[in-house]
């Protein structure tokens, strides 16, 4: 059998029905050969970060194994983008349905396709307070646990939606 990396990947979107792209988006990644996902946080109501003249998003974080290698596991996530309907235009702009690898294993790398950890994750309430929720001690490498990071963050703005939940597939 091959070996298997942990992951983590965060998910948001917010144009149209965000919480139904959200649950189709894990599934189809329970679905995809090589992958298998293991936790899904919370569902959180979050403030656009980066471009704030846009709508609240809807975030979670997926935690998971794979044998795939980064490339394929992005090649899988963009399809799944792609499938849900995602067109590129802006720059951190509006958007039905986005994924993020923030960590692939201990892979720490800076190319034209592809950095690993997220350059972004740890300055990012709408991906630290999933992640935490999903990983009460998750740890993001080159930057420590991401309790310790969330603390030095203005996270009040990032609020569980009740009620709404997207089972592990
Ligand atoms: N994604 C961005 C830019 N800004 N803000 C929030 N709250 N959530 C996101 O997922 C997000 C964002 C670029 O991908
Ligand atoms: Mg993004
Ligand atoms: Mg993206």
């Amino acid at each position: 059998m091959s070996s298997t990396v942990p992951f983590v990947l965060s998910l948001g979107g917010n144009v149209g029905d965000v919480a139904a792209a959200l649950a189709r988006a894990v599934a189809l990644l329970g679905a995809v050969p090589g992958v298998r996902v293991r936790r899904v946080s919370a569902v959180y109501r979050t403030p656009a970060w980066g471009r704030t003249d846009q709508p609240d998003f809807l975030n979670i974080v997926v935690l998971g194994q794979t044998t795939l290698s980064p490339e394929e596991l992005l090649d899988s996530t963009q399809a799944i983008e792609n499938e849900l309907g995602r067109v590129r235009h802006e720059h951190w702009g509006p958007r039905v349905i986005d994924i993020d690898l923030v960590v692939v294993g201990d892979q720490v790398r800076e190319d034209a396709r592809l950095s690993l950890p997220h350059p972004f994750a740890h300055e990012r309430a709408f991906v630290l307070v999933p992640w935490l929720d999903a990983d009460p001690g998750a740890q993001l490498p080159g930057h420590g646990p991401v309790r310790a990071l969330l603390g030095a963050l203005d996270a009040s703005g990032v609020v569980r939606v009740d009620g709404l939940t997207i089972a592990v597939p």
